[in-house]
C-alpha cells in the first residue's frame, strides 16, 4: 500500500558535498589565494564556504583577513581562484563520486523519475561530465542561471520548473545549511546529507547515500 503522504515526482541534487566532494579543491584554490595575499586559510574556515557562491566566498575571505580590495582586485582574485580551481579538478573522474550516489540515481532512472541539479557552482556541468553522471540529469540549474544564492529558493524552484513538476512534489538532497533552508523555503522535501546536528532543519537526515535504503526511496515515490 502506497504511503500517500509522499508520492514525490522529482528529485533535485546539490553537487558539492552531495554528488562529489569538490570542497577539498575549492579549499586548495582559496588557500593558494590567501597565502598569496599573505595570510592563512584553515579547513575550519573553509566550512563557511560550503554551498556559498564564489563572490560571497571571496567577500568572506577578505573579511577574515581584513583586506579592503578595489573592484579591480576583487574581480582579478575571483578569476585567479577559479583558474586554480579548474586546474585542481582537471583530472576528476568517476572514482570521486560519493558512495552510493549512482545507485540512487539509477533507482530514480529505473522508475522514470525526473532528476535535477541545483548547485551554486558555475562549474557544475563540466564536473558532472568529468565524473560521467551528466546523462542522468534532466535539468541543470547552477550558479550561471540564478540571481539569488541559497538560502533563497530560486535555484530549486527553477529546477522544478525545468522538470515540469510542482515544488511541493520535489525532494532535495543537500549538504549545506543554506541549501536545506532554500529547499524548505521552496516548500520541497529536504534531505540533509552529512551531520544531522548541523542540518537539523532538514526533514530527513542521512550521513551519506549508503544509509538511504531502497525501501526509503520506494516510500518517497
Ligand atoms: P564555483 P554546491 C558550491 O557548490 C560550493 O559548495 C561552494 O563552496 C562554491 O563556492 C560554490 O559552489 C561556487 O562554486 O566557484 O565553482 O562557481 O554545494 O552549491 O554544489
Ligand atoms: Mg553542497
Amino acid at each position: 500500500m502506497k504511503n500517500y503522504k509522499y508520492m514525490k515526482k522529482a528529485f533535485i541534487f546539490d553537487l558539492d558535498g552531495v554528488i562529489v566532494d569538490t570542497a577539498k579543491y575549492h579549499y586548495l584554490a582559496w588557500k593558494k589565494l590567501a597565502n598569496q595575499l599573505g595570510f592563512e586559510f584553515t579547513k575550519e574556515q573553509n566550512e563557511l564556504f560550503k554551498g556559498v557562491s564564489r563572490k560571497r566566498c571571496l567577500e568572506i575571505l577578505l573579511d577574515i583577513a581584513k583586506i579592503e580590495a578595489t573592484q579591480e582586485d576583487f574581480n582579478r582574485w575571483m578569476i585567479e581562484k577559479n583558474v586554480d580551481y579548474l586546474k585542481f579538478i582537471e583530472n576528476m573522474d568517476a572514482s570521486e563520486i560519493l558512495a552510493d550516489v549512482p545507485r540512487v540515481l539509477q533507482f530514480l532512472k529505473d522508475h522514470k523519475i525526473p532528476i535535477g541539479l541545483g548547485s551554486a557552482s558555475k562549474n557544475a556541468k563540466p564536473i558532472l561530465e568529468k565524473v560521467g553522471l551528466l546523462s542522468y540529469f534532466d535539468a541543470i540549474v547552477d550558479g550561471n542561471n540564478v540571481t539569488k544564492a541559497k538560502p533563497d529558493p530560486e535555484v530549486f524552484l527553477l529546477a522544478a520548473n525545468h522538470l515540469g513538476v510542482k515544488a511541493q512534489d520535489c525532494v532535495v538532497f543537500e549538504d549545506a545549511v543554506a541549501g536545506i533552508e532554500a529547499a524548505n523555503a521552496a516548500n520541497m522535501t529536504s534531505i540533509g546529507i552529512g551531520d544531522a546536528n548541523v542540518l537539523s532543519k532538514a526533514q530527513f537526515n542521512f550521513t551519506d547515500f549508503t544509509e538511504i535504503s531502497t525501501d526509503f526511496m520506494n516510500d518517497l515515490i
